[in-house]
């Protein structure tokens, strides 16, 4: 199996920490961004979509990190199943992930703020507040969920789920853009929890083989 993946994108991340809690064994194919690689015809031939990360398991070409995860875990349904099969859990689960996965990390990928530096204009303060403005949307009600779920080490039940390889990039990401996190101590319970299991350190950004260093 094959994953086109950049150290630093948080949606690849997301696939490596499901690849490690399943004990998939993958090879590392890095794209990357900066360097706009993910623009090349070659890569475009893959994915349309001009993104990270492309799962390819021996030529069945998959994108979209949820969806990629979706079809290792019903391919490979041993256990952790990272998406229950049903009931709450699986509601739970979705809600969780989809209101990173669609509603937080979109507004500020990588395209986005590019986008909101070169045709914007915008300085380093206002593409800040953006960020934030963001994370804080996210994360507020994200809170809650996992008030609901009374999350304290994963997001939902006592393993980790889709939900965690969600959680865990995002919090990353927002570390690494200075955000203030004291008003989400679950979430940050949570995040500190699963940064420490072997999985999700393995599939961090400064393990990967494309990590500057
Ligand atoms: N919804 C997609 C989003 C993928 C995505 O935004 N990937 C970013 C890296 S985290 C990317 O490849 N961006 C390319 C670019 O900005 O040109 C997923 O979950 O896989």
């Amino acid at each position: 199996m094959d994953l086109y993946s950049f150290y630093a994108s948080s949606t690849s991340y997301r696939v490596r920490i499901a690849l490690h809690l399943k004990g998939l064994a993958f090879n590392t194919l890095p794209v990357n961004l900066l360097a706009m690689e993910q623009q090349r015809p070659d890569y475009l031939a893959r994915n349309p979509a001009g993104a990270v990360p492309l799962l390819d398991d021996g030529g069945v070409r998959v994108s979209q990190s949820l969806a990629i995860i979706d079809y290792l875990d019903a391919k490979y349904p041993a256990e952790p199943r990272l998406i229950p099969a049903g009931g709450i859990e699986r509601a739970r689960v979705l809600e969780i992930a989809q209101l990173i996965a669609c509603d937080t990390q979109p507004l500020n990928g990588l395209r986005v703020l590019r986008y909101l530096k070169g045709d914007m204009a915008l300085d380093d303060a206002t593409r800040q507040r953006w960020y934030e403005a963001w994370i804080d949307q996210g994360f507020r009600p994200l809170e809650k969920l996992l008030g609901r779920t009374g999350a304290e080490r994963f997001c939902v039940g006592d393993a980790p789920t889709l939900a965690d390889c969600c959680l865990v990039p995002q919090v990353l990401n927002a570390q690494q853009h200075r955000c203030a996190l004291d008003a989400y101590p679950r979430v940050r319970a949570v995040y500190a929890h699963c940064a420490g299991l072997a999985a999700f350190q393995r599939a961090a950004p400064e393990q990967q083989p494309d990590f500057p260093g």
